[in-house]
């Protein structure tokens, strides 16, 4: 049967009861043309078009990908791919950047690597000459490999000695770092997928799982069609394919999810659905839980967050009945002003039901791009290269010492810089050379009217690699053609610490170069070197680059020295840590109660929820937490932008199932751009209705930084909610046109689920809107009822 993942996006059922194992299903697909028997190779790795890192194979023919399937061995994926997985490899083969580009005035013109690295390293050397590190930001990516991530981390960190590096990962999942770092002292997911299999209730805050891990879904989606299926719990504004299984929906207010929280921990220690034993052993910080919550009962967050009390205790109550809950959290939760706040009351209610490092029992605080997590790790954005605390000297010291250099080169005296510091420096000009990799800022981050003047203004030189030109690179003074996924060779990792290793099935178009490539020329341009007058980076190949990276984990808690390329090639994914005592890898961590709060041990001494300052090294220490998780949480607070007579409507954005981002890829693949081809937005159909609009009417959306247009999809979403898809980044459509620059004072992530907009009716309709109709924008009414007249 030919694998269709456009009309019947999750697949066949393939139904499996708690603890038994998932089933195996491969999905495959050739281009039209092509059968099995024409592929000359298959080559294994694993999909990068989201966390979920499915493994599979891609099928080469004289030099061409022509297809991919699953592995049906992969501990991920168990041979399923969705959507993105089986077509949006095609839009690799169309319109890539070949050679690189330099900008003449108001004009990009093609040029050769000679004139373009030259140009950016004597720009680079000049600053650094007249105003040292502090003039240089890299600002890179949750796409990259492992492998670019710890080069471009020790030419930034040994080489130049610039704390400006981060990636969009502070827009992604900062704040799954964040929340991890406050609870268990350090950054890393302690559970695993297959507690999913053996669950009895799941609770999804803030994550549209069916349209953003599709796959993953479909393995909730085998639970939920057996004989004895969890019970269910979604908290999202829209009806999503998930709402639409649940046990309880709460469709909260966009901007509340921190008062739904505390309302869910109060019902649970006002009932006493408390583990004493495991909080007494294993956690600090009950009491002022205790406290927080005391009042924030149902009733009262029902009022904020336009839900009914008994639907809160609804919820509460499946959690303390329940002796084995996974938690998902996503961007519902992570895109917000009490981010972490909110996200940290998730790990609370774990700790407060012992439900932690035992299967079936987890917390999944997810990961959106595929190698968000390496970023993390590797020390390419918030932190020092393996989990390490700036805030430490020791952890400093080490890291001097495996890149023999002076540990005052490595910056350590302040926190790495965010990226919406590092955007505001650039702005200011105090940062006048910007290097982007692997991101299209100019249509994901907030308030773009504000991005293109300080990319394109002369206070900064802008450099970009990317694999085809966008609408950043169009604001850039030299853009570098990036070979892409398939094209080179490096591991990255997945939500649930699975490492895959994707091998380089065909060569990069034209003069594109992988981006450790790119790199190392510039490190090796600049001269940088440690303090033996060696090259710094010490590396050329992804393998000695992989080898360099599992020294730097060694020993703390993201461990990969138990990795090989050629275990990898073997066995698909592993789960780190992955060392001499765990040599297959581990599948979940904390089973001992034991976190990594000890004081040599830990990421960071944590912050104050509600303003962001940092603990002190001492407070820490009289504290003494020594090992035990951390329970703490802060009181409610509204939202920065609440709606008003002007802006009488909450806007929300996010994702649909057909897309990828800022669709570089995923528009120059045929299946899936006709699925969903152009903007729309979303409105309820009260609202519809008070505004005169109906499906498919051209609707205008204004907020205090910019407006839209597009056709109106009315759909299931919450009353007084607006949703926006993100992913048409012209400027008439993009919806980050409407955001606002505001963020979670602790992960710093941007506030891009939450912002005041008018709505009005601009213009009739021909039809129903470009929206696919079998997801959380599904239409009120089926497309016959929305013939026009
Ligand atoms: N198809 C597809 N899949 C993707 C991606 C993609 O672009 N396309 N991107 C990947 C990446 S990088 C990421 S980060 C993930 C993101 O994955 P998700 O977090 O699942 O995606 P979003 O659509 O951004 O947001 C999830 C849900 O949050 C809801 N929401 C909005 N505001 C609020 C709120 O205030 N509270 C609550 N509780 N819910 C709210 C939205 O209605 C939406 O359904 O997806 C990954 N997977
Ligand atoms: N309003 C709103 N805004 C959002 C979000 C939201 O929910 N709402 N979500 C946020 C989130 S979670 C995320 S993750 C960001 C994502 O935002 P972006 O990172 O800006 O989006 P992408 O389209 O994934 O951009 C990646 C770029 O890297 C290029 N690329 C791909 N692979 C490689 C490679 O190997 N090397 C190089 N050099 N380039 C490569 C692609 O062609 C593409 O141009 O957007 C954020 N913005
Ligand atoms: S779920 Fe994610 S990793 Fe898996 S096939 Fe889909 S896009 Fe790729
Ligand atoms: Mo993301």
């Amino acid at each position: 049967m030919k694998t269709d993942r456009i009309d019947d996006i999750w697949g066949p059922r393939t139904p499996h009861t708690s603890g038994s194992i998932w089933p195996q299903r491969v999905d495959q697909f050739l281009i039209d043309g092509v059968s099995e028997g024409d592929v000359d190779a298959w080559i294994r790795g694993a999909c990068l078009l989201c966390s979920n890192g499915c493994g599979l194979e891609v099928a080469v023919r004289d030099g061409h990908m022509v297809g991919v399937r699953g592995r049906a061995e992969d501990r991920v994926n168990h041979g399923r791919l969705g959507p993105k997985g089986l077509y949006g490899w095609q839009g690799e083969q169309h319109d890539r950047l070949t050679t690189p580009l330099i900008r003449e005035g108001d004009r990009l013109v093609e040029t050769d690597w000679e004139t373009a690295m030259s140009t950016v390293v004597k720009r680079s050397r000049t600053l650094l000459e007249r105003k040292g590190p502090l003039s240089h930001a890299f600002y890179t990516s949750g796409q990259l490999m492992i492998e670019e991530y710890y080069t471009l981390a020790v030419i930034g960190k040994a080489g130049i000695g610039t704390p400006h590096m981060d990636g969009n990962t502070r827009l992604c999942t900062a704040t799954a770092a964040s929340a991890f770092q406050e609870s268990f002292g350090s950054d890393g997911q302690p559970s695993s997928y297959t507690d999913i299999d053996s669950c009895d209730a799941l609770f999804l805050f803030g994550h549209n799982v069916a349209e953003t891990q599709s796959v993953l879904w479909s393995r909730m989606l085998d639970r939920l069609d057996a004989a004895d299926p969890p019970r269910l719990v979604c908290v999202d504004p829209r009806r999503t394919k998930v709402a639409e299984r649940a046990t309880v929906h709460l469709p909260i207010r966009n901007g509340t999810n921190l008062a739904l929280m505390n309302a869910l921990v109060h019902e649970l220690i006002a009932h006493d659905r408390v583990d004493h034993v495991y909080v007494d052993a294993h956690t600090v910080g009950f009491e002022e839980i205790q406290q927080i919550t005391h009042d924030t009962t149902p009733e009262w967050a029902a009022d904020i967050c336009g839900v009914t009390a008994d639907g809160i205790r609804a919820a509460a109550e499946i959690f303390g009945t329940s002796d084995r809950v996974v938690s998902t959290c996503s961007m519902g939760y992570y895109q917000s002003h009490q981010a972490t706040a909110a996200s940290c009351q998730v790990n609370n209610m774990h700790l407060l039901r012992g439900m932690l490092g035992r299967r079936g029992a987890g917390i999944l605080q997810m990961n959106g791009q595929p190698s968000a997590e390496n970023n993390r790790e590797a020390g390419c954005g918030p932190a020092l290269p393996g989990f390490r605390n700036w805030d430490n000297p020791e952890h400093a010291r080490e890291l001097a010492e495996l890149w023999n250099v002076d540990p005052m080169v490595i910056p350590h005296w302040s926190p790495p810089t965010d990226a919406n510091t590092i955007f505001r420096y650039a702005e200011q000009g105090s940062v006048g050379f910007l290097w982007i990799a692997g991101t299209n800022p100019a249509v994901s981050m907030p308030d773009l009217g504000r991005i293109r003047r300080i990319l394109a203004g002369d206070q900064c030189f802008v450099v970009v690699s990317d694999g085809y030109r966008t609408e950043t690179t169009e604001l850039a003074d030299v853009v570098l053609p990036a070979a892409l996924w398939a094209e080179k060779t490096g591991t990255y990792t997945n939500v649930d610490r699975t490492v895959h290793l994707q091998e380089q099935a065909v060569k990069p178009p034209g003069q594109a170069r992988s981006d450790q490539v790119i790199f190392t020329e510039y490190a090796r341009r600049l001269g940088l070197t440690d303090r033996a007058g060696q090259p710094l980076p010490a590396w050329e190949s992804p393998e000695q680059a992989f080898e360099a990276w599992k020294a730097a984990s060694a020993g703390r808690p993201c461990d990969y020295s138990g990795l090989t390329y050629r275990q990898l090639h073997d066995a698909g994914g592993i789960q780190w840590p992955c060392n001499e005592t765990a040599p297959q890898g581990t599948e979940r961590l904390y089973v001992d109660g034991v976190f990594n709060t000890d004081i040599e041990m830990c990421e960071t001494y944590g912050h104050n929820l509600s303003t962001g300052a940092p603990v002190s090294e001492t407070a820490y220490r009289a504290r003494r937490i020594d090992g035990r998780a951390i329970l703490k949480s802060v009181p409610y607070e509204h939202a920065f932008e609440e709606p008003d007579e002007t802006y009488p409507l909450r806007l929300t954005t996010g994702r649909t199932v057909y897309h990828w981002h800022t669709r570089t890829k995923t528009r120059r693949s045929r299946q899936l751009n006709d699925a969903a081809p152009s903007m729309w937005i979303e409105l309820s159909e009260p609202d519809a209705q008070r505004l005169g609009v109906r499906e498919g009417d051209i609707v205008r959306v204004t907020s205090r930084r910019g407006s839209i247009e597009a056709p109106a999809r009315v759909s299931h979403i919450r009353e007084g909610v607006v949703f926006a898809p993100w992913h048409y980044g012209d400027s008439t459509t993009a919806a980050n046109e409407l955001t606002l620059t505001g963020w979670d004072p602790v992960s710093k992530q941007p506030e891009l689920k939450v912002a005041a907009v008018a709505v009005e009716r601009i213009a009739p309709g021909h039809g129903p809107a470009p929206a696919p109709a079998n997801t959380a924008s599904t239409p009120v009414r089926p497309p016959d009822e929305t013939v026009r007249d």
